[in-house]
C-alpha cells in the first residue's frame, strides 16, 4: 500500500519566557506563573489513515555502519559530562558512553561524531534524525518518554536538582530565596520544577531564563541572580569553570530525580537494545571485576560462563544485538568498566568530583543493576 506522510512542525509546548540565544537577555516570568518545557518537535502522521508512520532512521545500526560512525548529540559546557576542550577535542562521562557505543559498534571509540546542542535543541535534533543518539544530561520523563518521541534507555546517572548560592549571601534554605532572582537553562526540567517546587511552598521567586549554561551562569556570575539551579551534577560542573569557585556554595536540598541517560528515537528497537546493553555491559563489567588493564588476561584464562558470554567466548551475545561477539569486550577494553568511565570523569582526582552514592552498584548500596547477559 503506498503511504504518505506529512511531516508538520509542532511546537509543542511554548514557554513564552525564554532569552534570545543572541541577545542574551532575559524577561522575567511572574512569580508563580505556569511554565512549561519549550520544545520544537516534528510529528510524522499518515496522510491517509492506517499504519503507524516508520520510525526516522528505522535501521539505525545500518545507517551508522554505512556511515562508518555514530553522531552522537552531546552536550559541550558541563565539565566532567560533556565538555568541548580547547584543542577541539570533547570528554566527559556522557562522552565516554558515545565512545563506549562506537566501540560496541566499530570495535573504534573514536567513530563518533559529537554534535554540541542546547537542551532547547537536543529532541527536535534526535526527531529529525541529525543524531542517531542523545547522551547530553538529559533526564527521563513520562511526557519526554510519550509525546517527544524519545525512548530512554538505561539511566547512566542518578541526579537531583540543586541550587548553588554566593556564601557571602548566607542562604542556607529554600526559604531563604524568597523573593529571589533565579537563574535556570531553557527547555529543562529544571525550569518546570522549580516552579513547581516554588509555588507548592509558597516561595516567591523571579526566573530569569537563558539557552545555554554559559549565558545562565555568567548572569548568575554577574550577580544578576541570588542563585542558579539545574541539575547537582552540573552545579558542581558549572561551579569550577566560575571565577572563583570556592565563592559559591551548593545548598543540601534535592529538589527532585533527575535519572539521565542516552536517547533513541522511538520505531528502532534493536538500536534501542544496542544502546542498552552497551551502558549494561559498563554496569556489568564493574559487576565482575574487569577491567580495560585486565580484560586481556580474564578473556585468556575464565572459566566462568557468564564472563565468557559477555567477553564472547560463548553464546554468541553480540550477534543477538545485531553487532559482533566482540561487542562488550571492545567496549571495557576501549572505554573501561562503569567505575573506571565515573572514576575518570568524575572520581576523587577530578576537578568535578561527586561521591558515587546512588550510581554505585547494587551490591555496593547504589541502584545501579544489570540484567544478565545471557
Ligand atoms: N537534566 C535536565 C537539565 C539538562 C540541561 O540541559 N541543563 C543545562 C543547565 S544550564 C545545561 O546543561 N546547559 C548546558 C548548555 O546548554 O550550555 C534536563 O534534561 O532537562
Amino acid at each position: 500500500m503506498q503511504r504518505k506522510w506529512l511531516a508538520i512542525f509542532a511546537v509543542l509546548m511554548v514557554f513564552s519566557l525564554v532569552a534570545t540565544a543572541c541577545s542574551g537577555g532575559a524577561s522575567p516570568a511572574p512569580s508563580g506563573e505556569k511554565v512549561v518545557e519549550t520544545v520544537i518537535v516534528t510529528v510524522e502522521v499518515p496522510a491517509e489513515g492506517g499504519e503507524a508512520a516508520p520510525a526516522m532512521g528505522a535501521n539505525t545500526l545500518q545507517t551508522v555502519k554505512d556511515r562508518g560512525k555514530v553522531v552522537c548529540g552531546v552536550n559541550s559546557s558541563v565539565p566532567g559530562f560533556g565538555f568541548l576542550n580547547e584543542d577541539g577535542s570533547f570528554s566527559g562521562f556522557d562522552i565516554d558512553f558515545c565512545k563506549a557505543l562506537a566501540a560496541a559498534i566499530f570495535g573504534d571509540p573514536t567513530k563518533v561524531e559529537y554534535r554540541p546542542l542546547t537542551a532547547k535543541e537536543r529532541f527536535t535534533a534526535l526527531q529529525t534524525g541529525e543524531i542517531d543518539v542523545l547522551i547530553r544530561n538529559t533526564t527521563w520523563t513520562l511526557t519526554r518518554d510519550t509525546e517527544l518521541g524519545a525512548n530512554f534507555t538505561a539511566t547512566t546517572f542518578y541526579d537531583g536538582q540543586g541550587f548553588i548560592v554566593r556564601k557571602e549571601s548566607g542562604i542556607k534554605t529554600l526559604e531563604d530565596l524568597n523573593g529571589a532572582t533565579i537563574c535556570v537553562g531553557a527547555g529543562t526540567t529544571t525550569e518546570l520544577n522549580l516552579a513547581d517546587t516554588f509555588a507548592a511552598r509558597g516561595i516567591d521567586y523571579t526566573p530569569l531564563v537563558f539557552e545555554t549554561a554559559d549565558e545562565t551562569t555568567g548572569a548568575y556570575e554577574e550577580g544578576r541572580c541570588d542563585a542558579y539551579t539545574t541539575d547537582k551534577s552540573g552545579l558542581v560542573a558549572r561551579r569550577t569553570v566560575m571565577a572563583n569557585p570556592d565563592d559559591h556554595v551548593i545548598l543540601d536540598e534535592t529538589i527532585s530525580k533527575e535519572p539521565l541517560g542516552p536517547v533513541v528515537r522511538h520505531g528502532d528497537d534493536q538500536w534501542y537494545d544496542i544502546v542498552q546493553w552497551t551502558v549494561y555491559a559498563t554496569f556489568t563489567a564493574e559487576e565482575f571485576g574487569i577491567t580495560s588493564a585486565n580484560v586481556d588476561d580474564i578473556k585468556a584464562s575464565t572459566e566462568n560462563p557468564s564472563v565468557k558470554k559477555m567477553l564472547g567466548l560463548e553464546g554468541d551475545m553480540g550477534q543477538k544485538l545485531g553487532l559482533s561477539n566482540d561487542w562488550a569486550y571492545n567496549i571495557i577494553k576501549y572505554v573501561g568498566n562503569y567505575a573506571e568511565i565515573y572514576n575518570r570523569n568524575l572520581g576523587p582526582d577530578t576537578p568535578t568530583y561527586i561521591p558515587r552514592g546512588l550510581n554505585s552498584l547494587y551490591t555496593d548500596g547504589g541502584i545501579l543493576y544489570a540484567p544478565p547477559i545471557r
